[in-house]
């Protein structure tokens, strides 16, 4: 394999430029969201569409053609040394959760294109083609389902879960159609054809922080499942039914919330989180008749997480039945936990390494495409520092130099990329 490095990259330096343009580049791509002064950009939404749009430029200005799939996953492709050479993936998403922070998914796809700008800058090409996808659908905040682009990628992805509404009403297959892509198209956007798919994503924990390192190279993606519990009761006059008379929905919701909670502190590897509840009618003197939550439960074993969200069902089915309301639980997404193909450690270690920084591996407890793509293909992921671990906030920051660092690796990793024994 040839060895194209430069001196600065050979010497693990970072180019100090790479590093702030890539910042000024998200600062600006912070800007296509649904609300002024917060980032906010779910899924097929007009802001999904000026982000894409955004993006699809800045790769055809790398020397990238550009494509959108049938699911909006927009993507650059960097020819090889010859024409239609198999590439390997990089990329992440684009679609935030709201009032996000800049660098959750963003940074992985405008990192990776910022690599792909270098070599081009250079007129370097590999023995393989590079292609960056920005994924339109990582978080699952419009939809009740999540990953979807990126389990399109993955093959997984079924029509089924197309027919699922927002809290408009609207389908994702809808919803789709009137953002330019075709849910009939499924089948058009599985990727059989890569060599593989490296994702580069801040940590959102505190462990690169601590260990006092500007990047990490990840082992496995924990395994989620999300619920929808739906509570019945009974709506009344909040100044006339005596307590012990009521079937009060939201005062049942509360105390099942408690039990997700109390599960999850007693389950080592178990975290469970309630994010969102709302209760109807909603007016001040009503006994809410009908209360819905989430669940999100997640853990480094599938047998660990299974047996904690049988807990967790049990513990509110008992509440239920006690007040004597009704309790439906619908699932609305699924992943089990996901190795990163041994290969792609080890070369990711490399490129830390020469880049001149310890490898430390480390476990995401965050979901990530990574976790669709595999289903196709072998994928590795390379974590970026962030302060305090903060994540799912505007407070979420990185360096311009930790940028840059990102970059020099990713870089380095191409340079050296071997497509063979990935999975051993
Ligand atoms: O929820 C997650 O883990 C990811 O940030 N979507
Ligand atoms: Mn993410
Ligand atoms: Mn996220």
């Amino acid at each position: 394999m040839q060895d194209n490095t430069s001196d600065t990259v050979r010497r693990g330096a970072a180019d100090p430029s790479i590093g702030a343009a890539l910042m000024a580049r998200l600062d600006a791509f912070a800007a296509f969201s649904e609300e002024p002064g917060a980032l906010t950009r779910l899924f097929l939404t007009p802001e999904h569409a000026a982000a894409a749009k955004q993006l699809s430029g800045w790769m055809a200005e790398a020397g990238m053609t550009v494509r959108t799939d049938a699911l909006g996953t927009v993507i650059g492709r960097y020819e090889g040394t010859a024409p239609g050479m198999p590439a390997l993936l990089l990329g992440s998403h684009i679609d935030t959760v709201r009032n996000a922070g800049k660098y959750d998914g963003n940074l992985g796809v405008l990192a990776a294109l910022a690599a792909v700008q270098e070599l081009n800058r250079r007129g370097e090409r590999l023995p393989f083609a590079v292609e960056v996808l920005g994924f339109g659908d990582e978080e699952g905040v419009r939809f009740p389902v999540t990953l979807t682009s990126s389990r399109a990628v993955g093959g997984t992805l079924t029509p089924a879960m197309m027919e699922v509404a927002d809290r408009e009403g609207v389908t994702l297959s809808d919803a789709l159609r009137a953002f330019g892509g075709d849910p009939g198209g499924i089948a058009g956007a599985a990727r059989r054809d890569a060599l593989g798919y490296v994702e580069l994503h801040i940590e959102q924990g505190p462990v690169l922080e601590a260990e006092n390192l500007p990047v990490g190279i990840v082992t496995a993606i924990n395994g989620a499942t999300r619920l929808t519990a739906t509570v019945t009761g009974m709506a009344g006059h909040a100044g006339t039914v005596p307590m012990a008379l009521r079937r009060d929905a939201l005062a049942a919701a509360a105390e099942m919330v408690l039990a997700v909670e109390a599960t999850a502190l007693e389950t080592p590897d178990l975290v469970a989180t309630v994010g969102r509840i709302a209760a109807e009618p909603g007016a001040v003197n009503v006994i809410p008749s009908r209360a819905v939550f989430t669940i999100d439960a997640r853990s480094s074993s599938d047998a660990t997480r299974r047996a904690g969200l049988d807990a967790i069902t049990g513990r509110l089915r008992a509440v239920a039945a006690r007040r004597g309301l009704d309790l439906s639980l619908e699932t609305g997404h699924e992943a089990t936990a996901t190795a990163c193909a041994p290969g792609l450690i080890r070369q990711l270690e490399s490129a830390v390494e020469r880049c001149g920084f310890r490898p430390l591996r480390l476990a995401s407890g965050a979901g990530h495409d990574a976790m669709a793509v595999a289903a196709a293909m072998p994928v590795g992921m390379l974590f970026v520092r962030c302060r305090g671990g903060i994540s799912h906030h505007p407070a979420e920051s990185i360096t311009a130099e930790d940028a840059g660092t990102a970059v020099a690796v990713l870089l380095d990793f191409l340079r050296h990329f071997d497509p063979s024994n990935l999975a051993a």
